[in-house]
């Protein structure tokens, strides 16, 4: 079985109760267990920032399908909660990204592992760092949380 970790993110309508029904249909899906989950974080918006406070979480799964079917059950995820892809920096009921995917270093049009831009982000790396501290960010190398004390240090006040 390979370990993967997914963050999770809603910022329109019951966000708590988006969260949880993501995580119960990824636990009903052929093939998909989930092992572990992180506390929710109420997290302000990155990128465009004209929108709603965001809930962040993430998930650590165990599968057996590829990175590829892995991102087919997460977009089938988003879908039946009524996810719209209006734009791309927009609020949605549900986002799901995958972050990790044991040590995989893949580079495709339709998905990156690990997810390109994981690193910059407190919303991920906050509640990632709960239940994957010590696990290796293939790409850097560096742990979870040496990229969480990185961003903190990067954005420290002075
Ligand atoms: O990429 C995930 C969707 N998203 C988020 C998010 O989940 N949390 C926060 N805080 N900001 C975000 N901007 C986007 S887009």
């Amino acid at each position: 079985m390979a370990v993967a970790y997914l963050g999770l993110g809603s910022n329109i309508g019951d966000r708590r109760d988006n969260l949880e029904s993501a995580i119960r249909r990824l636990g009903e899906t052929d093939d998909i267990i989930v092992t572990e989950r992180s506390s929710v974080h109420e997290t302000t918006p990155y990128g465009k920032t004209d929108q709603p406070n965001f809930m962040n979480m993430c998930t650590a799964i165990e599968t057996r399908i590829s990175p590829l079917e892995l991102l087919e059950s997460v977009l089938k995820v988003e879908h039946d909660l009524g996810r719209e892809r209006k734009e791309v920096w927009g609020p949605r009921v549900i986002d799901i990204d995958v972050l990790l995917y044991e040590d995989l270093e893949l580079s495709l049009d339709e998905l990156n592992i690990p997810h390109a831009e994981m690193h910059k982000r407190a919303f991920v790396l906050d509640p990632l760092s709960e239940i994957a501290a010590d696990i290796v960010h293939p790409t850097s190398g560096k742990t979870i949380e040496t990229l969480k004390k990185e961003l903190e240090t990067d954005h420290k006040e002075v």
